[in-house]
């Protein structure tokens, strides 16, 4: 196992000094911001973040993510085309060192939350979702933290549309494809793929989701049974459904998973959830599960602290403050050498 965090690069507020103080984490996970989704990454880019990373004492061997163009998703004849793009990327990416690639296959919106300062009574604050709330909210006004948005303002409608006529079978066969074509290059440069899990595991405004449980990580293994064919193992994503059982999952699937996303949630009633720190016993993800599940069941990837809250005065927002990631990564790094050890 390896302890990283998330770096958004040289605007990221949380610089890599900081991240190197924390002292579990060998390596940072951070992506090529402001190059339009499909297009290829420029080498010298994504060896200046090797480069500064280095220079910190920490690794890049994640990224996350190397976005999915729409026309993929949506499965239409342009689609070959960034296909390419992709698999030069994850040439490019690998000729640097990285071992893992997070994406997700979610149409047009990525995660979904609905209250980014939902106030605890410590004084902390954390991100919230309410179904019911999101439903009010107009799909064609939303824009969250790290969200890649690759569509233009005018396109945005006549891409809700066109997905909200597409089926979940049509988008699991686009994403077939994706991988069929993708897969043969990860396992020739040596990067595991690593798909991240629908956020919230339903279906929002019409749009399918067809990442949001166990039936669909067998159909997609079935499918594509390749080793870097794997999961971005997101316990806050999956977790928001509270009949999926984390604990068998990740037993199930621990070498499926080249990178996890460990964070805690509480639900508050159907659909409705409120974040909080890592702690096991601080919501209804049972984190201490999780990771003897993976530690008894072969897991060998990346780690990183998932959403904090704002504490310390820290201005509520995106759920990537500095101190409660960073509280979050001392505590896993705690949990994993407790059962490594046991
Ligand atoms: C949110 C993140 C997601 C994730 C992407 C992966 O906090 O977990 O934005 O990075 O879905 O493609």
């Amino acid at each position: 196992m390896k302890m990283t965090f998330r770096y958004y690069g040289e605007g990221d507020p949380i610089s890599l000094s900081y991240i190197s103080q924390i002292q579990p984490v060998t390596g940072v996970v951070s992506a090529v911001y402001g190059v339009p989704v499909g297009e290829v990454w420029p080498y010298e880019k994504i060896a200046a973040i090797k480069e500064a990373a280095e220079s910190h004492g920490l690794e890049f061997e994640v990224v996350e993510s190397i976005p999915v163009h729409e026309d993929i998703k949506m499965g239409l004849p342009t689609r070959d085309t960034y296909i390419e793009a992709y698999k030069e990327n994850l040439r490019r990416v690998a000729k640097a060192g990285v071992k893992c690639v997070c994406y997700n296959f979610m149409p047009v919106f990525d995660w979904l939350r609905t209250n980014l300062k939902y106030p605890h009574s410590s004084g902390a604050y954390s991100l919230a979702y309410d179904h019911e709330e999101l439903l009010k909210l107009d799909p064609l006004n939303l824009h969250l933290p790290g969200w890649d948005e690759s569509y233009e303002a005018g396109q945005l409608q006549a891409l809700v549309s066109a997905y909200q006529k597409l089926t979940e079978e049509d988008l699991f066969q686009n994403l077939v494809y994706f991988l069929s074509n993708v897969l043969p290059v990860a396992e020739e440069v040596g990067v595991r793929m690593a798909i991240h899990p629908d956020d919230p595991p339903w279906g929002v405004f019409g749009i399918p989701r067809i990442i949001k449980g166990e039936e669909d990580f067998d159909r997609l293994f079935t499918a594509l049974p390749s080793m870097a064919n794997g999961i971005t193992f997101c316990t806050g994503s999956l977790g928001a459904n509270p009949k999926t059982d984390l604990v068998k999952l990740a037993a199930k699937y621990a070498k499926r998973i080249p990178f996890a996303h460990l964070r805690q949630l509480t639900h508050t009633g159907e659909g409705k959830f409120y974040e909080n720190g890592h702690l096991s016993g601080a919501g209804n993800v049972d984190i201490i599960g999780v990771v003897r599940a993976l530690t008894e069941n072969g897991f060998d990837g990346y780690v990183r602290p998932d959403h904090g809250r704002s504490v310390f005065g820290e201005a509520p927002g995106g759920g990537y403050g500095l101190y409660d990631r960073a509280m979050g990564a001392c505590y896993l790094q705690g949990l994993f050498e407790g059962m490594e050890r046991r």
